[in-house]
């Protein structure tokens, strides 16, 4: 018996310290996603720890849960044990904790998707940009700077195209597809939408810290999806401009 006790605060212990250390990294906190990219990651990351926090509660507990008989409660003696059928308290209390925790992180997840969805009216936004899905690459146009067929830069698997965005300031992006089901994918941002055949698609955010980040395309949309890449440039407001100013004079 004592053994089994020294087993289980070793186990005890051991949860306890992993919890801690990964509370004390801030390279973990994140959980593989840096805070203050863009304007989506302000709203995701909290969801995203919360999530992770809560899993990580009822892995434990579960683990506790099926460790301790296990452990305690093990065969003793040749005497057949007790038969019980039902534990009502115990059934009802393991439908409703369930229950509560899915509605819970249901709540959360849609309050924060409808503030990642929402986007302003095409007149008032500061900068638009079209993305355009084809199979296998993708087509950026910068609705400011847009004039015949100016302002449009087309990739192709061999030399993917780069997303400009200007800091700090929102971009109201029009997603569309030329053929087949793509998905506009910027994992560092925290933010994926689909690119659907004859339907138009909003989304809107901002990127707020300079750099180069992968983008990619999330659904398999046939046989080169792997090479469906773009990368995204976040520059100054001051140097965004002058980029258009380039797309205008091209
Ligand atoms: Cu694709």
């Amino acid at each position: 018996m004592r053994m089994n006790r020294g087993l289980t605060t070793a186990l005890l212990a051991t949860a306890g310290v992993a919890t801690l250390s990964s509370c004390s990294s801030s390279n973990i906190s994140g959980l593989g996603y840096e805070k203050g990219l863009s304007s989506v990651n302000d709203v995701s990351l909290p969801l995203w720890q919360g999530v992770w926090i809560t899993a990580g509660i009822v892995g434990v507990v579960t683990a506790i849960l099926i460790l301790w008989p296990a452990v305690f409660h093990r065969k003793k003696n040749d005497e057949f044990p007790k038969q019980t059928r039902y534990n009502v308290p115990t059934e009802v209390a393991y439908t409703v904790i369930p229950f509560i925790i899915v509605a819970v992180l249901f709540a959360y997840t849609a309050r924060d998707e409808s503030r990642i969805t929402k986007v302003t009216p095409a007149a008032q936004a500061k900068h638009s940009i079209t993305v355009n899905s084809i199979q296998w690459s993708w087509q950026f146009t910068y609705d400011d700077a847009h004039a015949g067929n100016k302002g449009t830069i087309t990739g192709t698997p061999a030399h993917p195209p780069t997303l400009v965005l200007p800091q700090g300031e929102k971009v109201r992006f029009t997603l569309t597809s030329t053929d087949v089901v793509h998905g506009f994918w910027i994992p560092a941002f925290m933010i994926q939408m689909q690119n659907l055949p004859n339907v138009t698609n909003h989304l809107e955010f901002s990127a707020n810290k300079l750099g180069t980040y992968p983008g990619r395309c999330n659904i398999l949309c046939g046989r080169n999806h792997s090479q469906m890449l773009f990368t995204v440039k976040v520059v100054t407001p001051a140097q965004y401009q002058d980029y258009l100013n380039t797309l205008k004079a091209a």
